[in-house]
């Protein structure tokens, strides 16, 4: 086992309180692809703004609706990978563990997690584009052309997703923030760290004393300023990290001599 497994997971067995902030990479091993890998991600060769903007639904909603709905059929064919496994083991065994995630698929709650905030809502979910009422899709409405009309005021509906330049909800956030400031660790995994205000999370934390483990292939802003970065694939590194508490987890021959 590498040194900075060890560390983290020594860090990892002493805290008390945990919080774990997610991205597209680690839904990646499941198939779900992220959104800027330079070949294979959602975004590329493409503008953000026309996919993830109310300004590109409002301008093309065809090809807004018909990439969620692409992207919603595709999270059906798929399952929770050793990550998720792994995350949701982790809440179990520390006092407070908290998830945050920027994923709107619903994989770490396929894999266990209970504690789960979703920063950039969920896919799905859907609501009014224009008076937020919540709106149930049938299965026929998801390979339609275009979005159904509001029942309630006749705008169109949309996935209730965050896209850029809407506001993150706020008791989420809120909440997100607390955690990272309480947090003695945080350990996030398979974020570019590029999309605020999610990725300012490691740094509320950092300030305020955490230590920060990060877990990504690749080195990224928030990997610079963790104080251990475990390069690899979420995949094979988070149960690896969780196998390597073991170490340290008390043994009940621990307890004989008290008992
Ligand atoms: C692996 C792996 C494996 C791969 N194992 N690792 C401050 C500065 C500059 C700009 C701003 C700022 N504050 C706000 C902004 C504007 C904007 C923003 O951040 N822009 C930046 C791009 C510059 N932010 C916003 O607009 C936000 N709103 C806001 O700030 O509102 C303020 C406001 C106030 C008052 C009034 C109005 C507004 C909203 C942001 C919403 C982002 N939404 C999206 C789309 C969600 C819906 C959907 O799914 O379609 O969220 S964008 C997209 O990026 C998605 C993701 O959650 C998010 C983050 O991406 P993530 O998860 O990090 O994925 P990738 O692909 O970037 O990275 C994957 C990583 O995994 C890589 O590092 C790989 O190496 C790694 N990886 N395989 C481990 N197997
Ligand atoms: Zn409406």
């Amino acid at each position: 086992m590498d040194h900075g497994t060890r560390r983290a997971a020594k860090m990892l067995s002493d805290a008390r309180t945990v919080l774990c902030l997610t991205g597209a990479g680690v839904s990646a091993e499941s198939g779900v692809p992220t959104f800027r890998d330079a070949q294979t991600g959602l975004y590329a060769n493409r503008d953000p703004m026309d996919l993830a903007s109310p300004g590109g639904f409002r301008r093309d909603r065809a090809l807004v609706w018909g990439w969620y709905m692409e992207r919603l059929a595709r999270l059906g064919e798929v399952e929770p990978n050793p990550g998720h496994h792994a995350l949701a083991e982790l809440e179990t065994s520390v006092p407070r563990f908290t998830l945050v995630t920027q994923n709107v698929d619903d994989l770490h709650e396929r894999a266990g997690s209970i504690d789960v905030i979703h920063l950039h809502g969920s896919i799905a979910r859907f609501r009014c584009f224009d008076c937020g009422h919540p709106y149930e899709l049938r299965p026929e409405e998801r390979t339609a052309p275009e979005p159904p009309y509001c029942p309630d005021c006749g705008d169109f509906i949309r996935p209730d997703v965050v896209w850029f330049g809407e506001e993150l909800p706020g008791e989420h956030l809120a909440r997100a923030r607390q955690l990272a400031m309480e947090a003695q660790v945080l350990l996030v995994a398979g974020t570019s760290g590029t999309v605020f205000p999610a990725a300012e999370i490691p740094y509320w934390a950092k300030t305020n004393g955490a230590t920060v483990i990060d877990v990504n292939l690749e080195v990224t802003p928030i990997s610079r300023i963790a104080d251990i970065f475990l390069r690899g694939p979420s995949g094979e590194v988070l149960p690896d990290l969780l196998a390597a508490m073991e170490l340290f987890a008390p043994h009940e021959s621990d307890y004989d001599d008290e008992h």
